[in-house]
């Protein structure tokens, strides 16, 4: 049973070609291709996520992710795309040093815009840290400190940490209100002694119980079912019962987070296109 039902903008920041798209790639299609281009920036892209509680039940969160695009150029535009965030993976490329210095830079700004909400620092392209790593996790995490964050090595290639980091902001967002939210589910470690075997005549032991992987579902911004409308608010001195207005009230407020949500993706599509074209002048 759903505890309760979120929906929340996040946004994914860092300097060009770190893999911010190709990590919501990953995580909302589950592929990953070496060729993959600007594609998904067209459009909002949401994923379900359900967050189970101690207590029994979830909570469910529906992730807006929006991806922004990172070159400098774009900068005029970012405080725009930040609106509206209620939490942010910030990304840099651990193959590049000066992608890892442009943090603090994403968060001061998003936090013009979106003050203290939660984050995740991603340290993104981890396979590639044996042949072409040029700093580590220990060099991020004294700088991370001063923010209330967690960081990760990712690789939208292997998947390493990508489904987590997206699970830590989700449970960030929603610790106030459900602070018994469980941890992600890590993968049970291999056993290191052996398994005890049955005694003849007796029962076997019971299987280790592995916590099963957080729920989550994609969707693109396909058509919604129809929604009931709002009744119309009664005349000025007509009595409304109790229960009709509260049904009342609750369509209305979802009538009004739904317009919001659909000019958003309109804002968002706008400024992608915009870019796109600053994009095409300047190459020119
Ligand atoms: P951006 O959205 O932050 O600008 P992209 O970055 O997601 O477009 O990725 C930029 C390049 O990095 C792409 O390569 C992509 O394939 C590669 N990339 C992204 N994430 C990873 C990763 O985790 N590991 C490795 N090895 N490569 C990654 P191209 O060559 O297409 O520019
Ligand atoms: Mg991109």
């Amino acid at each position: 049973m759903a505890k309760g039902e979120y929906k929340m903008k996040i946004s994914l920041l860092g300097d060009g070609a770190v893999g911010k798209t190709c990590l919501i790639k990953k995580y909302v299609f589950d592929t990953f291709s070496d060729d993959y281009l600007l594609t998904l920036g067209t459009k909002t892209t949401r994923k379900n996520l359900a967050l189970p509680l101690k207590e029994g039940g979830n909570v469910n969160l529906t992730f807006m992710i929006w991806d922004i695009m990172g070159q400098k150029e774009f900068e005029r535009l970012h405080s725009m795309f930040f609106q509206g965030s209620k939490g942010a993976i910030v990304v840099c490329d651990c193959t590049r040093r000066e992608t890892l210095k442009s943090l603090e830079n994403w968060v001061k700004n998003l936090y013009k815009v979106a003050p203290d909400v939660p984050l995740v620092f991603a340290i993104n392209k981890y396979d590639l840290i044996d042949d072409e790593g040029e700093y580590t996790l220990d060099d991020v995490d004294a700088m991370a400190s001063q923010y209330d964050t967690i960081v990760m090595p990712t690789s939208a290639k292997t998947g390493l940490n990508v489904e987590k980091a997206f699970y830590e902001l989700g449970r960030r967002l929603l610790a106030k209100q459900f602070p018994t939210i469980k941890g992600y589910p890590e993968k049970a470690a291999p056993a290191q002694k052996p398994k005890p075997k049955a005694a003849p005549g007796m029962a076997a032991p019971p299987k280790e119980k592995v916590a099963p992987p957080p729920v989550v579902e994609f969707e693109e911004d396909a058509g919604e079912e129809e929604e009931e409308e709002p009744a119309a608010a009664p005349a000025p001195g007509t009595k409304e019962k109790f229960s009709e207005k509260l049904k009342r009230l609750m369509l209305e407020r979802r009538k009004k987070v739904k317009e919001m949500e659909e000019l958003e993706t309109q804002i968002h599509k706008l400024l992608v296109a915009g870019a796109k074209k600053l994009q095409q002048r300047k190459a020119r």
